[in-house]
């Protein structure tokens, strides 16, 4: 069975593991919402399914999955030109998924380095669903023949992974059914390191609330963080290889540059041989000028549940007449006689 639709259409999600943060906003929504404003078809799911691979509280992750719609929608996401909507509303993903947990090998998953850092030492005590996840995030990227996937660069070997399993699906069944996708990584926000440590990625399950900018921070919170943030005491450089070595300060530089749209290097030159206590104010101030506007609006949206609720079934019903037909030929493809009425 041939592939019938090859045209850009483009496909993320964001794991309702926590509240949204600078990271997911620079990194994620804000590449998002230009996606969609160039026109191209763009899908946006909140992966409900996917955070319950490790421990979530129920009603903090009813909570995470509202405030994560009411982030996109603050980002700049419309969901009447993008459909944004919760995993678990379309059951196709899961379904899907379970096709490619058949087609992944154990060694591919093994060798994902999400699982190996979330799994930590006791891996025997991880989740199955978390060895698994990168299969189902292929299943979401590939129920809708997506093409393109903007991610940030920590998702990159889920995304070769995804290659691999349509490869191999349709190797094995003969067929030219799923799109090879193409991930789009690029930019000074691929990767928000923590404000800690400049070493790991900003994320929203560290266990330090300091290290990241939450987007329900408001103002005060935000200056804090950063004059907090750890840094070392020389002065700023003029040029992106006076960086290494330097990844706090590196990292620094990122978010202004990401924050501001520019480029790291001309951010570098234009605070070269200035000290953190000058530049860590004036991040701070771009800062709270970016993120006030989509914090206050997601605190509006936030005040009307039953709205967002209302906004991803709506979303899950788009999807749905997507995923359906994809995943029904795909079990014609394995041969699962479907002949219920
Ligand atoms: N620090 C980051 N810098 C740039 N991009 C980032 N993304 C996440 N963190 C950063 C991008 O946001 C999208 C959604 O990620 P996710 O929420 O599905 O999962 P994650 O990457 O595992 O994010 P977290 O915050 O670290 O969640 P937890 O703590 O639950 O694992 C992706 O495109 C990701 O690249």
């Amino acid at each position: 069975m041939a592939n019938q639709a090859r045209e850009t259409r483009v496909f993320s999600g964001i794991q309702p593991s926590g509240g949204l943060t600078l990271g997911n906003y620079l990194g994620a929504l804000k590449r998002f919402v230009a996606l969609q404003d160039s026109g191209t078809e763009s899908i946006y799911c909140i992966v409900d399914l996917h955070a319950i691979t490790v421990w979530q509280e129920p009603s903090e992750l009813r909570l995470a999955t509202r405030q994560a719609a009411a982030g996109f929608i603050a980002a700049g996401i419309d969901p009447d030109r993008s459909i944004l909507f919760n995993q678990s509303q379309v059951h196709s993903h899961a379904e899907l998924a379970w096709l490619f947990n058949c087609v992944a090998r154990m060694g591919w998953l093994g060798r994902m380095t999400q699982f190996k850092d979330k799994a930590g030492k006791n891996r025997e005590n991880a989740s199955v669903g978390l060895f698994a996840y990168p299969a189902l995030m292929a299943a979401d990227i590939l129920v809708y023949h997506a093409t393109h996937v903007p991610v940030g660069e920590d998702q990159k070997q889920h995304l070769e992974l995804t290659r691999e399993i349509a490869g191999k699906f349709n190797h094995d069944y003969g067929v030219d059914f799923f799109p090879i996708i193409e991930p789009v990584i690029e930019g000074a926000a691929t990767r928000i390191m923590s404000l800690r440590d400049g070493k790991v990625k900003m994320s929203k399950s560290d266990r330090s609330d300091m290290s990241r900018i939450n987007l329900t921070d408001d103002a005060d919170a935000i200056a804090k963080k950063i004059r907090r943030a750890r840094t070392d005491a020389q002065p700023l450089p003029g040029t992106l290889d006076g960086l290494d070595g330097r990844p706090e300060a590196r990292n620094l530089i990122n978010i202004y540059a990401a924050l501001d749209e520019r480029e790291p290097q001309g951010v570098a030159a234009e605070f070269a041989g200035r000290l953190f206590s000058e530049f860590k104010p004036r991040l701070a101030d771009l800062a709270v000028a970016k993120l006030e506007p989509v914090t206050s609006e997601m605190n509006r949206l936030m005040e009307d549940q039953a709205e967002i609720d209302r906004i991803l079934g709506d979303g899950a019903g788009k999807a749905a007449e997507l995923a359906e037909p994809i995943l029904a030929d795909a079990y014609d493809i394995a041969g699962m006689i479907r002949s219920r009425r």
